[in-house]
């Protein structure tokens, strides 16, 4: 494997969830281990810089929604921007959120650098690791809010005029997006996943297959096909025993070492380009634990499998 650069962005922007606190995530996970396991890991030779946050401007606009629409469309050219460059440097962002609607921008970044490598139409795999599929359509059925509905926009349904933004323009085909995790779906967003034939892998199917089962069928099918990948890393893909710290807690979820293999098996991506760890919320936290706990994961992520 080609030797890597990975740099850690903040993305601390959480207008898109109904609560307040995602957007300290950044500082608190910094703060709570992950800078010094960045320190051990450059002392291991790896080439892993912080990059420091892409600061959103601006209060809350409560009277548009979905919520958090109106805010993204002010954040989002920045945090793509920044992203981009780094895309463009050949390093992998690692990218703290935040909430789940920093996605949109993620991607954006990484279809747009594709582009400029002379790839008119590039094809982005998402590996999305999550309690819920994020695919709500706006409206009063579901929370309302634009962390509920970053798939809805990614595969390329109308979300309040957001894929106007051209440069947001997603395109991802259902094909190359794998979830793993689920265990809260709406109604709908059941549908739209059968319908669109999307594979997905519940808290169930891990039990019965097993974690490294799911990861190798996810990411042998992520490995191949598209130019390249991006993880979303939701922790309350975690059960709340081991990341109590989220918005919308889910029982029945994963372990904090089957969140680990995860990571060890998104390490071996040969075409990874970004990564997200998001919707930590540490004005919830217990101890502390959810904070240390996304560090722990991202390390692994960074270095690879223990041993
Ligand atoms: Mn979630």
């Amino acid at each position: 494997m080609q030797r890597r650069k990975w740099e850690i962005f903040g993305a601390p922007f959480d207008h898109g969830s109904e609560y307040e606190g995602t957007g300290s995530a950044p500082e608190a996970i910094r703060a709570a281990g992950l800078m010094r396991r960045v320190e051990h890991l450059r002392s291991l030779g790896i080439d892993v810089t912080d990059q420091g946050d892409v600061q959103p401007a601006g209060g809350r606009d409560s009277k548009v929604t979905p919520r958090g629409l109106a805010e993204m469309l002010g954040y989002a050219p920045a945090l793509v921007e920044a992203l981009e460059a780094s895309r463009d440097k050949g390093a992998i962002p690692v990218v703290l959120g935040g909430d789940h609607s920093v996605t949109v921008a993620s991607v954006a970044s990484v279809v747009r650098s594709l582009r400029k490598q002379g790839i008119a139409e590039p094809s982005v795999g998402i590996l999305w690791v999550d309690a819920h599929p994020d695919f709500e359509m706006p409206g009063p059925q579901g929370t309302n809010t634009l962390n509920a509905m970053p798939v809805t926009h990614l595969v390329g349904r109308d979300v309040g005029g957001l894929r106007e933004l051209p440069d947001l323009a997603p395109g991802i085909d259902a094909d190359h997006l794998v979830f793993i995790g689920l265990r809260d779906v709406l109604t709908e967003e059941r549908e739209a996943i059968r319908d669109l034939s999307i594979r997905a892998f519940t808290a169930s199917d891990i039990e019965r297959l097993g974690i490294d089962a799911v990861c190798r069928e996810a990411i042998g099918h992520l490995g191949e096909g598209p130019d390249a990948v991006v993880l979303t890393f939701d922790i309350d893909v975690l059960d709340p025993v081991f990341a109590p710290a989220v918005d919308y807690p889910e029982l029945g979820g994963l372990s904090t070492r089957e969140g680990t293999v995860i990571m060890e098996h998104a390490h071996q991506l040969e075409n990874l380009a970004l990564v997200e760890l998001v919707e930590v919320n540490p004005l919830k936290d217990r101890e502390g634990i959810t904070v240390r706990v996304a560090g722990q994961l991202l390390h692994r992520l960074i270095e690879g499998p223990l041993l």
